[in-house]
């Protein structure tokens, strides 16, 4: 079997779990070494060029290198009839779940504003916030979203809700769902995580309008897509005061452009799009069950839906 490797980032972190977990596999990695197109079994892609996919005529399935399949997507010319596998693994979930509490804790705790009393040398104690209460709302209850719900769940937030396409059925989590619970789980949310994909549905989803919607003085996470939030309108929501302050780490261009006005706003925390980095060690055995799986007849799990963009 004949894995082609595609991406920016080195093989060598790959080499060894690949080696462990997928031993009758031989690695090629584009760019580099040599394979004949029709030789090519199985693809592990992450920011592939536009085109080069449907390059390998007998390719079996493509295993995305990340959780977002948004940029992916736009490449006109995607092979439309094989498996196109998204990443869900352990480590990923973790890294995730792991990022947004810091951040909820950060805000929940008045750490952006201890912040800039340092700054003024002022000591002011600020008023705590009761975990009971505190209104945290998940946009996307996926794979990370639940994740990150059962552990603020097991921090002692207990007013936590989620809003998807589908109604969920979890417990102690208020599920929100479809447009029109939209306004209903923004008006009801003080610390607002995003963890949606990017699709032509949810591109630009926060906007002057919805902003509007969240309560005076929220919170923004935002872990799981730039396009998501229209940039200016949330610069004037930060601005204003109406949103106390963002937490970010993805953006319409990234990296994110020297003269945008994000850097400059005290209440804007920046991330480089680190929020959850992939881990090969955890997500190889889901890419070898992944290969088991379509070796045997069967279709691997997270297969990305090309209808519903994610
Ligand atoms: P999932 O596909 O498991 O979950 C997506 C969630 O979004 C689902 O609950 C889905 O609803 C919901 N959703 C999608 N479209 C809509 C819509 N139009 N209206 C309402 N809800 C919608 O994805 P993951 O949780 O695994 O990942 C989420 C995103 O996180 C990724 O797409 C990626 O962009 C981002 N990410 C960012 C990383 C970073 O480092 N910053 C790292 C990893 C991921 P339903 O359940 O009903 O289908
Ligand atoms: C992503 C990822 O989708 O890194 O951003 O997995």
């Amino acid at each position: 079997m004949n894995i082609l490797y595609i991406s920016v980032d080195p093989i060598a972190p790959w080499q060894k779990p690949l080696r462990r977990h997928i031993p009758d596999a031989d690695i090629f990695v584009w760019g580099t070494d040599d394979i004949d197109e029709s030789d090519v079994d199985y693809i592990l892609a992450w920011n592939p060029p536009k085109g080069l996919l449907n390059t390998f005529p007998k390719a079996k399935a493509i295993f995305v290198l990340g959780a977002g399949v948004d940029a992916l997507l736009q490449d006109p010319d995607l092979p439309k009839s094989i498996p196109i596998v998204r990443l869900v693994d352990p480590g990923l979930t973790r890294g995730m779940t792991e990022h947004v509490m810091y951040w909820v804790l950060h805000f929940h705790r008045h750490m952006h504003t201890y912040a800039l009393q340092q700054a003024a040398h002022q000591w002011i104690a600020q008023t705590p916030h009761n975990a009971e209460k505190h209104r945290v709302g998940i946009l996307g209850l996926g794979e990370l979203g639940q994740d990150a719900a059962h552990a603020l769940m097991m921090m002692g937030f207990e007013s936590i809700a989620g809003w998807s396409r589908s109604r969920k059925d979890l417990p102690s989590i208020e599920s929100f769902a479809g447009p029109d619970e939209l306004d209903a789980f923004l008006a009801r949310t003080e610390i607002l995580v995003c963890l949606l994909p990017q699709t032509t549905e949810t591109q630009g989803l926060l906007n002057a309008d919805t902003l509007a919607k969240l309560p005076q003085g929220a919170f923004i996470i935002n872990s799981g897509r730039g396009g998501l939030i229209v940039e200016d309108d949330l610069t004037q929501a930060l601005q204003s005061g109406h949103i106390q302050a963002a937490a970010l780490d993805v953006f319409n261009t990234e990296p994110l452009p020297k003269d945008h006005v994000f850097w400059t706003l005290d209440n804007v925390f920046i991330t480089p799009h680190i929020a959850s980095i992939t881990d090969p060690a955890c997500a190889t055995p889901v890419i070898a069950d992944g290969i088991q799986a379509i070796e045997h007849g069967d279709l691997p799990d997270n297969v990305v839906d090309l209808d519903k963009g994610y």
